[in-house]
């Protein structure tokens, strides 16, 4: 891939666009035939910032037999399954792509039918049908921290091997059905979280001890890694043209001092953030977590194809959500708020108001870094400011999300003319929508100002606020006018 001209622009086919996921906009979440999803059963304040917080076994059932959306607000999302043609919106601004997340439990409500559910294929065949209109190139998710809660009330989800064959049979329907509509896919939306044991990604876990919820999430990831070569294969086979990646929440780390030792753990921390994407894109779980398994006694089991499928099938591409960075010492447990991330604070950077380490230029680093390691193509899938607007007289003035966005844009630019090879850009959140870790809406994210509160209060009304403009200059000039 080596490039002789040096180039300081964004190529010609850069895809500019913006992200979401469907339990955080689509609501709907009990419709036309809709199965309930893990993402449906948490609380408004089950996690927060400052905690990782979880769901429990108890806390599930008791959101099973509740018929209502009260307390649950990504079973209200921002509506999008109603407003769905408002990508027109996405349009005004230019966007070249769209992505966002199918929802397995709206095709296959109890996750593992033989035949689909007829009318959640529709949604999506409209959904489809109006990005099309604009020429907007659609980037799919295909399991973006939700899965059909029958299947972890039966198997624990992802713990239990049969999942896998439930979700490619999931992936197999929907690449048939949409073959030649979708260029771009991905399997698992910030694979790595799985290491936290989120309910969201499919095993609850929460009564056993440390080490043996250590050897679980290992396993059901290790069946999700299998699940999405396989997802590979299938779509290299069903629609040869189209492309799949994997997805990784970037946590770039920095030494808190030149201490040798700091260093070597700033590696190792490294590694087991990059450990998801060696597995995916270079098809072998990479030696270094060998003494890591064997010192947190943790013994995955594989069947006896695993290996070789892992290996024969890898991902086309690279993507990632980027947000912040942290620091790591030899031996401290300090943490910061941040994306999942735990780390000390960096005393360089700022926070936003969620206490997340603002740090564009690690976004140059992350990309140097993860295109010498890859030599594959790579995707920013998320990138944005979470902040309290204000919403006065009909008008948002979101300068600081003008500002984060410019600087990190900039950042990229400074990665293309470093050689990175960078697919596209979709930004976090167009339009507001629930916050993944919070569930709050007042964490917003958007272009375009969505008028519903935490409790789901609002007439939903969609306001562009002052970024959606600059955001329409920033594609039209190709990123040249940031
Ligand atoms: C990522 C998730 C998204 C999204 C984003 C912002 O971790 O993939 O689903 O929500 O972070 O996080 P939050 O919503 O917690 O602010």
């Amino acid at each position: 891939m080596y490039k002789q001209q040096l180039t300081s622009e964004f190529p010609t086919d850069f895809l500019w666009g913006g992200a979401t996921a469907a339990n955080q906009v689509e609501g709907g979440w009990n419709l036309d035939g809709k199965g309930l999803t893990t993402a449906e059963v948490v609380r408004k304040g089950d996690r927060d910032h400052a905690s990782m917080g979880d769901v429990t076994a108890d806390s599930i059932k008791a959101a099973i037999a509740d018929p209502t959306d009260t307390a649950y607000p990504k079973r209200r999302g921002v509506d999008f399954y109603h407003h769905y043609k408002e990508v027109k919106l996405f349009a005004e601004m230019g966007f070249k792509v769209y992505r966002f997340s199918m929802a397995w439990a709206r095709i296959f409500p109890q996750g593992d039918e033989a035949q689909p559910n007829a009318a959640g294929l529709a949604f999506y065949d409209h959904v489809l049908a109006e990005l099309a209109k604009y020429h907007i190139q659609p980037l799919v998710t295909l399991s973006h921290y939700e899965m059909p809660i029958a299947l972890t009330q039966k198997w624990n989800g992802w713990v239990d091997r049969r999942t896998i064959a439930a979700f490619n049979h999931f992936t197999e329907t929907v690449f048939k059905r949409y073959r030649g509509q979708v260029p771009f896919w991905l399997t698992f939306n910030e694979i790595n979280t799985g290491i936290w044991g989120f309910h969201e990604t499919g095993a609850v876990d929460t009564d056993l001890d440390k080490q043996a919820q250590l050897q679980i999430r290992y396993q059901a990831l290790h069946h999700q890694f299998v699940a999405s070569a396989l997802a590979t294969k299938q779509l290299h086979e069903i629609d040869p043209q189209a492309k799949i990646g994997c997805m990784l929440a970037r946590m770039q780390t920095y030494p808190a001092a030149p201490d040798p030792q700091d260093v070597l753990a700033a590696q190792q921390a490294d590694q087991q953030n990059l450990f998801f994407t060696d597995v995916q894109a270079r098809g072998a779980y990479p030696n270094y977590m060998n003494r890591y398994f064997a010192e947190h006694q943790i013994k995955i089991k594989m069947a006896t194809d695993d290996e070789k499928i892992l290996a024969q099938y890898p991902v086309d591409f690279i993507s990632f959500s980027y947000y912040m960075t942290t620091v790591t010492r030899h031996g401290s447990t300090a943490t910061t708020a941040g994306n999942l991330a735990l780390g000390e604070a960096n005393p360089y950077l700022q926070t936003s108001a969620w206490g997340w380490q603002i740090d564009p230029i690690g976004l140059r680093i992350a990309l140097n870094e993860m295109w010498d390691r890859y030599q594959k193509p790579l995707f920013i899938v998320e990138n944005g400011l979470g902040a309290v607007d204000e919403l006065v007289d009909g008008q948002v003035h979101d300068d600081y999300r003008i500002d984060y966005l410019r600087q990190h844009i900039t950042q990229m630019r400074e990665a293309i003319t470093d050689g990175v090879a960078l697919l596209g850009y979709t930004m976090w959140g167009p339009l507001d929508l629930i916050s993944f870790s919070t569930s709050e809406m007042s964490k917003r994210y958007g272009f375009i100002y969505v008028d519903q509160d935490d409790t789901g209060n609002g007439s939903l009304r969609r306001i562009k606020k002052d970024s959606f403009y600059w955001y329409q200059q920033v594609i039209q000039s190709n990123g040249a006018k940031l």
